[in-house]
């Protein structure tokens, strides 16, 4: 049997045409989502609901045959699974119980996390035993700062005020916060790999809000002690970073996180990229996803920018960030048949 594309593209080797798939690919936009999230209730009891969880996780690969299934969970199931009160609000999104001080970490409780989250992992497998034999199984999770901006933010935030002036005035206290995050993250990414995810993303979504010494403190130093994590036990598993804004830091992240691909968010010039990236590892990216909103010819000059600039070496076709759920499903199908070069 080949290998599958995505490993092989992993693995650096340039394909003819690359294999795709989108972040955030399952979700709102799909109709069929819709119908599983309303009979499912919350959308935390649809993380953990197995068999439901898997079936959304499936509803793109049926809908387009993307190359990657990505795990139906989220990356606030790790701050849920240490004990932290989340939950989600309609329209609204994440809000979580905050912790802001060091003393109050003392309310987390890392030994229970595999178990709180024995559901998901439950999901892998199901998914794992059930994909098509061409599709790859992507699990995921938040790195340690993104993740710890939600906790401490206690929900999503405009400009990460309170855990920024946290991690400045308190780095040691903060810092103990990114240390129990990059063990919970770490086992639970090897759990996940345990249960047959063959690539894990890690997606450090606000990375680019840090001046030079604390991008190297809190973004650089956690997402590579994560990674050697991973490597100890799973030293050949494929791992790709998203440090979503980093800027021209991408070159940093790239030179010492240790990933083995990297995704570009839509401001990184593809030029850039395959001069001072793409030279060094597999890039993943990088289509805006308002141009995959608008369709058209904004799309058609989007896909094409992408495939000049990424097309000559190790290149796995994505958004620079997650679809928008007001996105047109026949869109995304556009998309899919522009990237494998068929007629639209
Ligand atoms: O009610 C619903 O249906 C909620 C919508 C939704 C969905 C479909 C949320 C809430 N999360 C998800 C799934 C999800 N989240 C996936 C599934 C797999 C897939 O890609 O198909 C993944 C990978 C995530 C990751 C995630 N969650 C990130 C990192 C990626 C990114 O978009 O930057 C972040 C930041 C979250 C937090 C989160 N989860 C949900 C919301 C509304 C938010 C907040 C986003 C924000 O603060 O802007």
């Amino acid at each position: 049997m080949t290998e599958k594309k995505l490993l092989r593209v992993l693995k650096g080797e340039a394909v003819t045409s690359p294999p795709i798939w989108l972040m955030r690919q399952a979700g709102r936009y799909l109709p069929e989502y819709r119908k599983i999230r309303a009979e499912a209730g919350s959308f935390l009891d649809l993380c953990y609901a197995p068999k439901l969880a898997a079936e959304v996780t499936m509803q793109p690969i049926h809908r387009y045959g993307f190359d990657a299934a990505i795990l139906f969970s989220d990356i606030l199931v790790v701050p849920h699974g240490l004990g932290q009160d989340v939950w989600f609000v309609e329209n609204e999104g994440p809000k979580l119980a905050a912790i802001q001080t060091a003393e109050a970490l003392g309310s987390l409780d890392p030994n229970k996390l595999i178990d709180r989250l024995a559901p998901v992992y439950e999901t892998v497998g199901i998914l794992a035993s059930t994909l098509p034999r061409e599709t790859t199984l992507i699990g995921f999770a938040g790195a340690p700062w993104t993740v710890a901006s939600y906790m401490v933010e206690g929900g999503s935030s405009r400009d990460f005020a309170t855990a920024k002036s946290w991690a400045y005035r308190d780095p040691e206290g903060f810092g103990t916060l990114m240390n129990i995050l990059v063990d919970a993250t770490a086992r639970h990414l090897c759990a996940q790999i345990r249960h047959g995810a063959e690539v894990v993303q890690i997606f450090d979504s606000w990375a680019g809000v840090f001046s030079e010494t604390a991008f190297q403190r809190w973004i650089i130093e956690p997402n590579k002690a994560l990674v050697a994590r991973i490597r100890e036990q799973f030293p050949n598993v494929p791992i790709i970073g998203f440090p979503r804004g980093a800027g021209i830091m991408y070159s940093e992240y790239v030179a010492q996180t240790g990933v083995t691909a990297v995704s570009l968010d839509t401001t990184v010039p593809t030029g850039w990229a395959a001069k001072n990236l793409q030279t060094k590892m597999p890039v993943q990216g990088n289509l805006d996803p308002l141009a995959l909103l608008v369709g058209g010819d904004a799309l058609e000059i989007g896909v094409r920018g992408v495939m000049e600039g990424l097309s000559g070496g190790p290149f796995i076709f994505n958004l620079g960030h997650g679809i928008v759920k007001e996105t047109p499903p026949d869109h995304v199908e556009t998309l899919v048949s522009l990237v494998r070069g068929g007629s639209v």
